[in-house]
C-alpha cells in the first residue's frame, strides 16, 4: 500500500540519499521505480532487499506514478517536470529550475508547510513542488525559529560549503586531489578549475553582474520566497571548503525586536531538526563532521552581536548534512507531507 514512487536520478549522491531516507523513515509505498539517464540505464541496485534494474527516464516513465522525487539537475527537472505533472504525478523537485516560479510552492516542512496547502496524492492532480538550495534549508532552519519570535530584518550569510553540493563526482575529487597533493602529484582538475584539497575558493556557481555569484542570490531570493517577505534583507558570501558532504554558515542577524542570546538559545534547543551545540568551556560547537549522515541542523556559536548597538543583533554558526536535510530529507518530507 502506499503512492507508487519515481526516483529521477537515482545514481546520483542526492538519488541514492532519497533511496536511505526512504528506508530509514520507512516510507510507505506500492511501487518505485529506478529511473537515470540512458548513460546508467540498466544498473542494478538494491533496495530493501530487493534487485531494481536502473530505467532509462522517458517521458513515458510517469505513467501511473503518484510522486516523483527529482535530482538529476535543472535541465531534466524542466524537461521531464512538467511532462510529469501532465500525467498526473506531484513531482518533488530538487535543482533550482522551478523554485522561483510564483505557481510553486518552495517549502521546507519545519518553516513554511502552509505553502503546499491543497496539494496531496488521491485528488488525481500532478503539482510541482521545489526543495530549495541547500545552503538555504540549513540557513532557514535555525534563522527561521528566531525570525518567528523577533523578525529579521537583515541577515549576513557566509558559507563554508561542502564537496557533495557540486555531487558524487566532486566528491571524488577531493579525495582523489588530497592523495595526489599527499604523494606530491599534481591534482587533477575535472569538476573544479584548481585545486580543491588544501585549499578553497569562492563557490563555483557563475558570477553574476552584480558580483554575487548565483549560489548567494539563491539565499537572497529563496529567503524570501519562504518567508514571504520580500523585505527581508539578505546578502551572503558562498565558499567551497576541502569538506566532503556537510555545509557549515555563519549567520548574522539584525532584529526588529529584542531578543537575547538566552531566549535565542532556549528558542533553538525546542526548535524541530534542530540541535543546539554550544559548549563555550569546551569550545565544542557545531562541525561538518559532527553532522555529516544526521538529519537535524546544528546551531551554535549564540551570541550578541556586539557591532549593533541600539539594534538588536545575534551571530550564529550553523552545520548541516547537505545530501540529508539539504536535499533528500527535505524532499522526502514534503514527500510524507502529501499522502
Ligand atoms: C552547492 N547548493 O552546495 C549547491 C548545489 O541550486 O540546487 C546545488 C545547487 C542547487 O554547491
Amino acid at each position: 500500500t502506499g503512492p507508487s514512487l519515481a526516483v529521477v536520478g537515482v545514481t546520483g549522491a542526492v538519488g541514492q540519499e532519497f533511496l536511505s531516507v526512504l528506508a530509514d523513515r520507512d516510507f510507505p509505498f506500492r511501487s518505485i521505480k529506478m529511473l537515470a539517464s540512458k548513460r546508467s540505464s540498466g544498473r542494478h541496485l538494491t533496495f530493501q532487499g530487493h534487485d531494481y534494474t536502473v530505467e532509462e527516464l522517458t517521458a513515458e516513465s510517469f505513467e501511473g506514478v503518484d510522486i516523483a522525487l527529482f535530482s538529476a539537475g535543472g535541465s531534466i527537472s524542466k524537461e521531464f517536470g512538467p511532462i510529469a505533472v501532465g500525467k498526473g504525478t506531484i513531482v518533488v523537485d530538487n535543482s533550482s529550475a522551478f523554485r522561483m516560479d510564483e505557481k510553486v510552492p518552495l517549502v521546507i516542512p519545519e518553516v513554511n508547510p502552509e505553502a503546499m496547502e491543497g496539494i496531496k496524492v488521491g485528488i488525481g492532480k500532478g503539482a510541482l513542488i521545489a526543495n530549495p538550495n541547500c545552503s538555504t534549508i540549513i540557513c532557514l532552519m535555525a534563522a527561521t525559529p528566531l525570525h518567528r519570535r523577533a523578525k529579521v530584518l537583515r541577515m549576513v550569510v557566509s558559507t563554508y560549503q561542502a564537496a557533495s553540493g557540486a555531487g558524487a563526482a566532486a566528491m571524488e575529487e577531493l579525495e582523489l586531489q588530497t592523495r595526489e597533493v599527499l604523494e606530491g602529484k599534481p591534482p587533477t582538475c575535472r569538476i573544479f578549475n584548481q585545486q580543491y584539497a588544501f585549499n578553497l575558493f569562492s563557490h563555483n556557481a557563475p558570477v553574476l553582474s552584480n558580483g554575487y555569484n548565483e549560489e548567494e542570490m539563491k539565499l537572497v531570493k529563496e529567503t524570501r520566497k519562504i518567508w514571504n517577505d520580500i523585505n527581508v534583507k539578505v546578502t551572503a558570501t558562498c565558499i567551497r571548503v576541502p569538506v566532503m558532504r556537510a555545509h557549515a554558515e555563519s549567520v548574522n542577524l539584525q532584529f526588529e525586536n529584542p531578543l537575547d542570546e538566552d531566549t535565542a538559545r532556549d528558542i533553538l534547543k525546542n526548535a524541530p531538526g534542530v540541535v543546539v551545540v554550544d559548549d563555550r568551556a569546551s569550545n565544542r560547537f557545531p562541525t561538518p563532521l559532527g553532522v555529516s549522515n544526521k538529519d537535524d541542523v546544528a546551531v551554535g556559536r549564540i551570541r550578541r552581536d556586539v557591532s549593533q548597538e541600539g539594534t538588536y543583533g545575534l551571530d550564529i554558526f550553523v552545520c548541516g548534512d547537505q545530501i540529508r536535510k539539504g536535499a533528500a530529507l527535505n524532499a522526502v518530507q514534503i514527500a510524507e507531507m502529501l499522502l
